[in-house]
């Protein structure tokens, strides 16, 4: 990768990619200015989860795929760090559920619509597929917001069912839930309004994640549908933490 000078046998060199990942992302204009503190926060989260896919995030991606699969009108919608970190693999996802990816973003900018938007259509001709990509012309309201961060498009996050929305703002998530659309949320933090929100939240970093998904469905793994209860998902991690950190504190005894 251009400029990156890490070696793949440092410890941290999958969190030292990222960071570059994110660098170069903020060269070209992809980000807002404080993506990078949103990043950090995820990065404290993930290390107290031991930076690995648990198993009650993986029972989550397996519901969240699930209901995408089954959805009528399914839509993955993308902001700045979800498309620097995994736009190529979320572009996959679309295109094995043929279903459009809109780029909605919370600090919106036209210079940044524009950068996120070719981004996308570029990997549509390195990967060779036909994704629909949507958000340069929004036509809908999401209803209960204000200003700019209510845009959205008709045919996409507005008609959806189901929806995958990684790293989203609490308020918005909440609008989504109100118009009475399955949210699928991916966020490291389980303490966030997001998170509480969410019909089904994966507690995992949202690279992994797209990988774990596209794995499940390139392997032809069966998801079928299970009881999920999104506040006892989210308990079962507060309690791997915990556990992790009980471990942790008898180490330095
Ligand atoms: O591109 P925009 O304008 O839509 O802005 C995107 C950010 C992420 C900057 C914006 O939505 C924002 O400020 O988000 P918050 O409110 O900081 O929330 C981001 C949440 O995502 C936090 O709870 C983080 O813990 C979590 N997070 C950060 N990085 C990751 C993550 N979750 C999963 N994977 C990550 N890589």
């Amino acid at each position: 990768m251009d400029d990156f000078a890490a070696d793949p046998s440092h410890p941290r060199y999958d969190s030292l990619l990222k960071r570059h990942m994110l660098e170069s992302a903020a060269q070209k204009g992809m980000l807002a200015g404080s993506a990078l503190i949103a990043h950090g926060r995820g990065e404290a989260y993930d290390y107290l989860i031991g930076e690995q896919t648990i198993d009650t995030a993986m029972n989550a991606t397996k519901q969240a795929l699930y209901q995408l699969k089954t959805a009528k009108n399914p839509v993955i919608s993308v902001n700045g760090n979800t498309t620097a970190l995994a736009g190529e693999d979320l572009m996959r996802l679309a295109s094995h559920l043929n279903c459009p990816i809109e780029v909605n973003i919370f600090y919106r900018t036209p210079k940044r619509m524009t950068v996120l938007l070719e981004h996308l259509q570029q990997i549509n001709q390195k990967l060779e597929l036909n994704v629909e990509i949507l958000g340069a012309l929004p036509d809908a309201r999401i209803p209960g917001l204000e200003g700019p961060r209510a845009k959205c498009c008709h045919d996409g996050i507005f008609s959806s069912d189901v929806i995958l929305v990684p790293l989203e703002d609490g308020d918005r998530c909440e609008a989504l839930v109100a118009m009475g659309k399955t949210v699928i949320v991916v966020d490291l933090n389980p303490l966030s309004r997001s998170a509480k929100m969410g019909s089904i939240t994966i507690v995992d970093e949202i690279s992994r994640v797209a990988k774990n998904l596209i794995s499940i469905i390139e392997n032809e793994e069966e998801v079928s549908q299970l009881p999920f209860d999104n506040e006892k998902n989210l308990q079962l991690v507060l309690e791997h933490i915990n556990q992790s950190l009980t471990e942790l504190t008898k180490l330095t005894e």
